[in-house]
């Protein structure tokens, strides 16, 4: 087995030369679109990362081996299979690297996979977190888990409204995790600009954000960081809207008895096909927008470090 994380040509020689990298990640490429748009906001995302300065890694598991930065061929095929292929958190990684096999990872596991090849930023859509009901279910993503104990910043636009997210921020708040929310004084909630919920603290310039990295890891506090990037606003959805698909969904899912590592994936389905689709592009436009921020962070650690 190679215990050693894959580097893509691209990736290894930013990594030796001390240029700015982020990890992207790839459980939304195989479960979080549809075909094809999936791939194609995959590649979009790796050239909008080298646009603003910061070699792009998407993270993946092939062939049982850890992989940061995929050739266009890889993701092509992630894309592809979509939820043929294993959706792999931390927990999956002995296993599917065992077994030899391919797997799309979350946060959590690119988080690891990330940290290992030496990424500091990485950027997403959304988080998992802790999902509405959780009192009775148990269902807390092992994302949170994975900030409180693994040294990445993570760029999204927030807790996703299946989500119970006033509990989402109590939990990264036990993991000692700092919420960072860019521009605003609120956590926005992925579809929409404001949840309601204070963020616990606030950044208005990327070098702010580069600086909170760097202590992070200067520190070496062996703990990530959740920085929130509202969505745009012309792609802002309407709450009223995303909240009923949203409660329709979870009942549904319920219903259905879908649990474990099926509930975000149902989730998101659901509620793009709920939506017409409007969730889809709303979900494609905000993830250009961490892509874009998560690069001018990484770039902005170099100046800042010079
Ligand atoms: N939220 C989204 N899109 C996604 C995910 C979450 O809006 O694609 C994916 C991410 O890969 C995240 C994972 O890490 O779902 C969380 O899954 P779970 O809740 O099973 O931990
Ligand atoms: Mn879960």
């Amino acid at each position: 087995m190679n215990y050693n994380v894959v580097l893509s040509d691209e990736v290894r020689e930013a990594l030796e030369a001390g240029r700015p990298v982020i990890a992207l990640e790839s459980t939304i490429i195989s479960h979080g679109m549809p075909y094809p748009e999936n791939v194609k906001t995959a590649l979009a995302c790796q050239r909008l990362a080298r646009k603003h300065g910061a070699t792009p890694a998407t993270c993946a598991i092939i062939g049982g081996e850890l992989h940061a930065g995929l050739t266009d061929e890889q993701i092509h095929y992630l894309g592809y299979k979509g939820a043929e292929v294993r959706k792999v958190s931390r927990r999956d990684i002995p296993y599917i690297m065992a077994e030899g096999g391919d797997g799309a990872t979350t946060v959590a596991a690119t988080m690891f996979i990330a940290h290992l090849a030496g990424i500091k930023v990485f950027a997403t859509g959304g988080i998992g977190g802790v999902h509405r009901g959780a009192e009775t279910t148990m269902d807390i993503s092992a994302d949170l888990n994975e900030l409180g104990r693994t040294p990445v910043a993570v760029v999204c636009a927030g807790p996703k409204s299946v989500l119970d997210i006033g509990l989402t921020l109590e939990y990264l708040e036990t993991q000692g995790v700092p919420v960072v929310a860019f521009r605003t004084d609120n956590v926005p909630a992925f579809y929409t600009r404001n949840s309601g919920f204070k963020a616990p603290c606030r950044a208005d310039t990327v070098e702010e954000l580069s600086r909170m990295v760097m202590a992070m890891d200067g520190l070496m506090m062996g703990s990530g960081m959740v920085i929130v990037n509202p969505i745009p606003e012309n792609y802002e959805m309407e709450p009223d809207k995303i909240d009923k698909a949203t409660i329709k969904a979870v009942k549904e899912a319920e219903k259905q008895h879908i649990t474990g590592r099926d509930v975000t994936p149902f989730l998101l389905k659901r509620i793009a096909e709920l939506t017409n689709n409007a969730s889809l592009d709303a979900n494609i436009a905000l993830v250009y927008n961490n892509v874009r921020l998560a690069a001018l962070v990484a770039a902005g650690m170099h100046k800042t470090e010079e």
